[in-house]
């Protein structure tokens, strides 16, 4: 881009007024190097830049654009909602509606609370779990992101991790006594933790398919294991499908993987794009939520009439089209022309793909926890980032972050997207 672009300006502008001059520390390119573009229009898979370049967008705002950016149907929802007032501070008939879908998209989940963002959605999961079990130890997995709760930001993953600081400053000593980190897909491991913590795990929060930390698939059997471990120590088991709620299958990862947890935690496809997240799960346990029961949790905003309308738009639509073998079309498409594409340049690489979500590992080794996900050459991977935004495919900023495609990325887009990659791959 050149060097006087408007997203230089205001990048300029906003590094005076914003910490690091983002709303969030993924989007700062921090990892890969150079500056941000700024974006002024989206559509489809397609991200219009304030220099008007096109790009063929892989992170879909970081999982919810699953139908592609600005859908007609999503935005014709809002606009509908919108004519009748943003907020009423009441229960409204969008709550009813969307949780009626959640309900019968994800059996698992007898009742469910909304709340503003994935975050929200997993501290609040969490405090639950501690009131129902009346215990405070809490088992995460080294690289899982569960957002930006004090409990949750140790050996966190996504910005924690492409920052090098996977143990955020500011969180007590005595909070982070409470985390215990294990290896994820290591069953001794969750043997040895149970063991020495006996009747003092409250929960079990867990990406049962990995997004933060790249893409990352568990071994087989080792999700039943956690599951009859945790019923076995009378522990909760919390699935964060914030990102993998609606995309990996309508029910999510434990509709794919047969596995019921206690709680689930949603977010982004949800909300449409509007700011939303959700947690259900055992209405045993939800029961104890305030008003009913002694734990508290609250959000001013929590099913909001347009946000509700944009996610039940998006839902209706998942179940009405039934994408997923498609996406997944669409998803092995990409993975076969990087793969090729390494083969052809003797570059050993990993693309663990799973319909419409993936990553790329510039590594030999296979990728199944954070430590093999850290083999992976970082700075290569930061080449090959630009290599292919210069050709105009954005994928996320960082070498541990997903990549995520939409129904709006088949055809021209996607094939066009497979021969940037592997003109870059050529290039490296
Ligand atoms: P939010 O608070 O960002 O809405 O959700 C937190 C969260 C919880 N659980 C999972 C599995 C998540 O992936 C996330 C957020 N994902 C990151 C992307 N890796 C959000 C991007 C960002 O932080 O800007």
């Amino acid at each position: 881009m050149s060097s006087s672009s408007v997203s230089d300006s205001l990048f300029a502008r906003a590094l005076k007024l914003i910490p690091g001059g983002v709303n969030s520390p993924v989007r700062a390119f921090r990892s890969v190097g150079g500056a941000p573009f700024f974006v002024k229009a989206a559509r489809g898979a397609m991200l219009t830049t304030a220099d008007d370049r096109e790009l063929i967008d892989f992170v879909c705002t970081w999982g919810p654009a699953i139908h592609g950016h600005n859908h007609p149907t999503i935005k014709a929802a809002i606009a509908a909602a919108l004519e009748h007032g943003t907020s009423f501070g009441t229960p409204n008939p969008y709550e009813v509606e969307m949780a009626e879908l959640i309900v019968k998209f994800v059996p698992s989940i007898q009742k469910v609370r909304m709340c503003n963002s994935g975050t929200e959605a997993t501290m609040s999961a969490i405090r639950l779990a501690r009131g129902f079990t009346r215990r405070d130890k809490i088992i995460k997995f080294a690289g899982c992101y569960h957002g930006h709760s004090d409990s949750l930001l140790i050996k966190a993953g996504s910005g924690a991790l492409t920052h090098g600081n996977p143990d955020s400053a500011g969180v007590p000593a005595a909070f982070a006594n409470e985390t215990v980190v294990l290896p994820y897909n290591d069953r001794a491991a969750l043997d040895a933790a149970f063991a020495a913590n006996a009747g003092q795990i409250a929960c079990v929060i867990i990406e049962a398919y990995c997004g933060n930390v790249g893409f990352i698939m568990p071994d087989a059997g080792y999700l039943q294991y956690l599951r009859d471990i945790t019923a076995k120590h009378g522990t909760v088991l919390i699935f964060d499908e914030v990102m993998t709620g609606f995309r990996i299958a309508r029910g999510g990862v434990q509709e794919r993987e047969r596995i019921t947890p206690d709680l689930t935690c949603l977010g982004k496809i949800i909300g449409g794009g509007l700011p939303v997240g959700a947690f259900g799960g055992r209405a045993d346990i939800m029961d104890m939520l305030a008003p009913l029961g002694p734990v508290y949790q609250a959000g001013t905003l929590s099913g909001n009439p347009l946000a509700m309308a944009a996610g039940i738009a998006g839902l209706k639509l998942l179940d009405e089209l039934n994408p997923y073998a498609r996406l997944d079309a669409l998803g092995r498409q990409l993975r076969d022309a990087v793969l090729a594409a390494c083969q052809a340049k003797g570059l050993p690489v990993q693309v663990p793909q799973c319909g419409s979500m993936f990553s790329i590992f510039f590594t030999p080794t296979p990728v199944r926890d954070y430590a093999t996900a850290l083999t992976g050459d970082a700075k290569l991977f930061a080449r090959f980032f630009h290599g292919c935004l210069e050709r105009g495919v954005y994928l996320a900023p960082s070498a541990y972050e997903a990549g995520f495609l939409s129904t709006a990325h088949d055809g021209a887009a996607l094939d066009r997207a497979c021969a940037v990659m592997t003109e870059t791959i050529r290039a490296l």
